[in-house]
């Protein structure tokens, strides 16, 4: 007889009761497909949507083989079966709660007559060619499951010719017909610029090799209108934080003594503080797109801070959360330029800053700033001033998640609220919620945008397509999977010192639906407590089907319901 150890023993390595029920969840599978067990690959044709970007021109230059602007959508047919392709795929940047289906939903659609392979620890992995068979027995393990563990990540930028070499090489020797990326707007543009590489003379026909982006992020920065309603990943993280700040709130009243600083993931955009916000209804939520668009100062954003607690204290409520966007501190007017000048100087003198130690690089760097930069950043505490300092990542973005702003806000607010109200008490405690948000089991939705991402991916590759990006339109309806032509996102942005093709980042839209209501009720919010929980996220039963409230106000659906496979 198995004793209650036996049975916690036999729960390790991924096998918790939790675990083992999701990996048997039936996945809603958009009716395109046909059934969600037996799914079969679609054919598209022009959906007559053109995408046109401020850079076409030059684009169209750069990119003579792949350059398309035509969305596809399904043609209602399935295409002629191909077989004997051998397909890799990959994720880069960050993990995203889905990865996983992603994977599954390619296995299923290319089916026994193609090869699927996985490059372990993403960019990195294609360019030095490690690859492995995936088959039924080891995808099985990890479909529902959160994480990118089954393949690995990392954040490495395809972008030397040596590097260029190296993949083709991996392309040549693994025999590879198709490459996909799993990424977000950097990974995209990489997948772009990989699509027009591979185009041609990579096999020896001459021939080439498709490459086909599947949309990744917990940012939700990578949204278009309603071809690209979100992201995936970014419905898990989301929920994730908004049950842990529920909690917060609920202990808030409870026990009457902090006001939490939370700040949340989401790079640059404020898609996730809005959508935490939405669902929890906090006392403060900062966006920093209204931020930048109202060139609002520190000093103010201290300021609404320290009246909000000074008015709410004089109701006897001495608590409150304030949640603080990850890269707030990019958009407030005098760091943003501050930063700028950052961004080029670290590039430029890379290899001496290297070589000192953090006041050492401090010092270096007033010397090179404008004297008006150098005086903002030597009033900054010294903990924000080496973050600024820090190395960019591949792509050339500053790592917000490591720049303490619930901390530096705290610091300011204290003295204003000091000067404001001294009687007022403002007890703090800070938070950043990031990393718990990414590798979740994925919500429902996730798991079904995710495993029908793979099934488009997968179309698109046995249609012949290359330089697209999968999409699931119409999430209220049942769900329209979509081809988007990956150039026609492509802008000139200026990136480490020069421009680069890059797809820009969706930023929250101040004026969009979502962030009008957020603003015709955030009054209410601050003045007394009206926050409510969202609750843990729930796999079966009536809240499992609901998308992120941003996502349905900003796309004008009627309910918070995902209609896939309905
Ligand atoms: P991606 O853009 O690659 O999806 O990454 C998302 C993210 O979670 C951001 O929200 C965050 O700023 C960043 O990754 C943190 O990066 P790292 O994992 O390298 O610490």
């Amino acid at each position: 007889m198995s004793t209650l150890t036996d049975l916690l023993i036999g729960m390790e390595k991924h096998k918790s009761i939790f675990e083992n029920e999701i990996r048997n969840l039936s996945i809603p599978t958009c009716s395109d497909f046909g059934s969600s067990e037996n799914p079969q690959p679609i054919s598209f044709t022009p959906s007559g949507e053109k995408l046109e970007s401020k850079d076409s021109d030059k684009v169209k230059q750069a990119f003579q083989n792949s350059f398309e602007q035509a969305v596809l959508k399904s043609s209602g047919k399935n295409p002629s079966p191909l077989s004997n392709k051998r397909v890799a795929v990959l994720f880069s940047g960050g993990p995203a709660a889905g990865g996983h289906n992603v994977v599954y939903g390619l296995k299923k659609i290319l089916g026994a007559g193609n090869t699927l392979l996985g490059v372990k620890a993403g960019p990195k992995g294609l360019i030095q060619g490690d690859l492995f068979e995936i088959t039924d027995q080891n995808i099985a393990p990890v479909i529902n499951t959160g994480g990118f563990d089954f393949l690995g990540s990392d954040r490495t930028k395809i972008k030397s010719d040596e590097q260029f070499q190296s993949v083709k090489k991996t392309c040549i020797d693994n025999n590879l017909d198709a490459i996909v990326v799993v990424g977000g707007d950097d990974s995209n543009t990489n997948a772009a610029i990989l699509a027009e590489f591979l185009s041609k003379d990579v096999k020896s026909d001459g021939s080439g090799v498709q490459v086909i982006g599947v949309p990744k992020t917990i940012d939700g920065d990578l949204q278009i209108g309603d071809i690209l309603p979100i992201s995936f990943g970014f419905d898990t993280a989301t929920k994730i934080y908004a049950e842990m700040v529920g909690n917060i709130l609920q202990d808030t009243p409870s026990s009457r003594k902090y006001w939490h600083f939370i700040k949340v993931m989401g790079r640059s955009a404020s898609h996730v503080a809005l959508e935490v916000a939405l669902q929890t209804k906090p006392a403060i939520a900062l966006i920093s797109e209204e931020v930048a668009e109202k060139s609002i100062p520190l000093s103010a954003i201290v300021d609404q801070i320290a009246k909000a607690v000074v008015n709410r204290s004089k109701k006897g409520i001495n608590h409150g959360v304030v949640l603080i966007p990850e890269g707030i501190i990019e958009f407030i007017p005098e760091m943003n330029a501050l930063i700028a000048e950052l961004n080029d100087k670290v590039a430029m003198f890379h290899s001496e800053l290297s070589a000192k130690n953090n006041e050492e690089k401090r010092n270096f760097m007033y010397a090179k700033l404008t004297p008006e930069h150098a005086q903002l950043m030597a009033s900054l505490p010294d903990y924000i001033e080496d973050m600024l300092l820090a190395d960019r990542d591949s792509h050339g973005n500053l790592q917000v998640s490591l720049i303490p702003t619930e901390r530096l806000l705290i610091d300011m607010v204290k003295v204003r609220v000091s000067e404001l109200d001294q009687s007022a008490p403002f007890a703090t405690l800070n938070h950043f919620f990031g990393y718990e948000g990414r590798c979740g089991a994925p919500t429902l939705f996730d798991a079904a945008y995710c495993y029908n991402l793979g099934l488009t991916a997968g179309s698109l590759i046995l249609s012949g397509k290359t330089g697209y990006m999968a999409s699931i339109a119409d999430l209220n309806g049942g769900g329209e999977p979509l081809g988007i032509p990956l150039p026609g996102l492509l802008n000139i942005e200026r990136r480490q010192g020069k421009d680069e093709f890059v797809i820009e980042k969706a930023l929250a839209d101040t004026k969009s639906p979502a962030m009008e209501f957020f603003t015709s009720r955030r009054e209410a919010w601050a003045s007394e407590d009206l926050f409510s929980s969202p609750g843990p996220r729930q796999l079966w039963g009536p809240v499992s089907r609901q998308i992120p409230i941003t996502v349905a106000l900003n796309r004008k659906y009627s309910s918070l319901d995902f209609n896939i496979g309905k």
